[in-house]
């Protein structure tokens, strides 16, 4: 009996090794078909066949690596010390930059898997590779979806093509250069995770640099989160933390600068791996929910090469009631570099002139001035073709969804005065009626401004009814054109009158809440009360402390 165990035994270990024999002939065919299509992708596999398939890539070759003579300069194409980058391996050790609280965090299980955008226009391809390995090496393989290279027409195509042999890479490959922008944007459109992460193609992401982010999504998919970008050196490739008590500024020429946080800000943080608010991400690493990307309306299309776009896109999140963060444990190092080593078709300047100039135009209305007057070189140039179209359709997006900014607890110099239009722009229009009666003004003899009463409700359109018709704002002033719903004293029985809008001016403010229209300043409730005690169609518009009974205190909106 346990001899025919044993043989038992033995005849299933053979058939398993002959399976396994086949299983691995087939993997690796199916490996070969993969090869040279796009896009295309590596194959589908466990985290096993990782190893085996960094064997399989032969890095050496793909880097083409070559002995550097004497007097060549390592600068030349890259504007980093490209023979260092070379010498380093793809998937050297870097030091964990984070807050040591930070390795304490937990972070949900049910994080969502991301699609990694990179695009590159003639990268170097030891900082691209490393860029990827460190992705592959540093994050749970479940959360990775895909990696999309996006090369932008760079002049040797094979640089994309042979990275299709690593794990979850495809490649795309313009067919003409189209810059940072647009190629962002058709790597985004063939993204198929929930998640889009842009990152840049010389970086190195450093431990657990993508949880915190997805986490940050995962509470609310309009947060727009950027991880601290740590420092490659240019020379030497050494990774240098950065300073995490940094967030993102401009100034009116548009251009981007890192800003410390003030002494108050700082000491408001006690809990070092709380996110920053910024009022502008740098642009080249972030993470966004790809339905809040389509839904803020992409990319503007237009704009060419690199530049002007983080501010356009920053403009977009916090107007549309978004909000943009830095997330200091999550960390990514970047190689910061003095200039552009690659050609702009149009010229550096002008194409950044064209990119901030369109974002100026549609962005910041009469701010646009200080543009002007910090970029004089602006005037008069071109902004593209689609610009009107641009513009309308831009403005149609914000005033349907409805920005909220104002509701943002805080603000910023500049970019709150960016956003005064936008502001202004939302309201809602309508009636204010108590059963059969409305909100009515009415001019009267000796007085400087129309008072308001309540009479029965007008609902043809027309002359009588345009008494009745309020206008309620972002900042809860309720208005007849320029005049705002206001009270005469704080006191009890005051009498809501109609005074000239004063931004700014509590008296003038009231909140909607459930069938209450209450009065900020002094939480007191919009009611009426009767004139005389005979005429029932006479009633005067007052403020009362708030019963939740009272037939008097409810209003309904009728708002458009
Ligand atoms: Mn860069």
């Amino acid at each position: 009996m346990r001899r025919l165990n044993r043989r038992l035994v033995w005849w299933l270990l053979s058939v398993a090794w002959v399976a396994a024999l086949v299983l691995l002939f087939l993997g690796t065919r199916r490996r070969l078909d993969t090869g040279g299509q796009s896009p295309s992708s590596a194959p589908k596999g466990s985290d096993i066949d990782w190893d085996d398939l960094w064997d399989q890539f032969e890095e050496r070759k793909y880097l083409s690596a070559r002995k550097w003579k004497g007097g060549e300069d390592p600068y030349r194409l890259y504007a980093f010390n490209q023979r260092e980058s070379e010498r380093i391996p793809s998937d050297r050790a870097i030091r964990d930059t984070r807050h040591h609280r930070c390795t304490t965090l937990h972070y949900r299980t049910d994080l969502p898997p991301t699609s990694i955008i990179i695009t590159f226009h003639n990268e170097a391809r030891s900082t691209l590779l490393r860029t990827i390995r460190s992705v592959l090496n540093r994050t749970p393989v479940h959360l990775v979806h895909e990696i999309i290279l996006v090369d932008d027409f760079s002049d040797d195509p094979d640089d994309c093509r042979l990275l299709i042999k690593l794990p979850k890479v495809k490649c795309l490959r313009n067919r003409r250069r189209e810059g940072l922008i647009r190629s962002r944007i058709r790597g985004a459109e063939m993204a198929e995770a929930e998640v889009l992460t842009f990152l840049d193609s010389h970086c190195e992401v450093n431990k657990d640099w993508l949880l915190p982010l997805l986490q940050r999504i995962k509470e609310d998919p309009s947060h727009v989160v950027s991880p601290v970008i740590d420092i490659i050196n240019l020379d030497t490739f050494a990774y240098v933390a950065a300073s995490s008590d940094l967030r993102g500024g401009f100034d009116w020429s548009l251009h981007f600068k890192w800003e410390q946080l003030s002494p108050k800000q700082k000491a408001k943080r006690t809990d070092p791996t709380e996110p920053i608010k910024t009022p502008i991400i740098a642009g080249g690493l972030f993470v966004i929910d790809k339905a809040w990307f389509n839904h803020l309306g992409k990319y503007d299309a237009a704009m060419d090469i690199w530049g002007g776009e983080n501010f356009e896109i920053s403009f977009r999140v916090w107007m549309c009631g978004g909000s943009l963060e830095i997330i200091p444990c999550s960390r990514v190092g970047h190689v910061f570099r003095k200039k552009h080593p690659y050609v702009f078709p149009e010229g550096n300047a002008n194409t950044y002139i064209k990119n901030t100039k369109r974002t100026a135009e549609v962005w910041m209305d009469e701010y646009k001035q200080y543009y002007y007057a910090a970029r004089p070189a602006a005037q008069g140039r071109p902004y593209g073709d689609e610009k009107m179209g641009y513009i309308e359709e831009k403005w149609d997006l914000i005033i349907n969804r409805f920005c909220n900014w104002l509701k943002q607890e805080w603000n910023f110099s500049g970019l709150f005065q960016v956003v005064t239009r936008c502001n202004e722009s939302l309201y809602q229009t309508g009636m204010i009626r108590q059963r059969q009666r409305c909100l009515e003004t009415q001019k009267s003899e000796g007085q400087d401004f129309p008072v308001v009463i309540l009479n029965p409700c007008i609902t043809s359109k027309g002359p009588a009814s345009a008494a009745q018709e309020w206008t309620y704002t972002y900042n809860q002033q309720v208005r007849y054109h320029q005049l705002c719903l206001s009270i005469q004293t704080l006191f009890p029985g005051s009498q809501a009158v109609l005074l000239p809008c004063k931004e700014g001016d509590g008296k003038q403010r009231w909140n909607k809440v459930g069938s209450h229209i209450e009065h900020m300043a002094t939480r007191y409730c919009l009611d009426t009360e009767m004139v005389g005690d005979t005429n029932e169609n006479m009633r005067e518009v007052v403020i009362n402390p708030c019963e939740s009974t009272a037939m008097s205190q409810r209003w309904e909106m009728v708002m458009s």
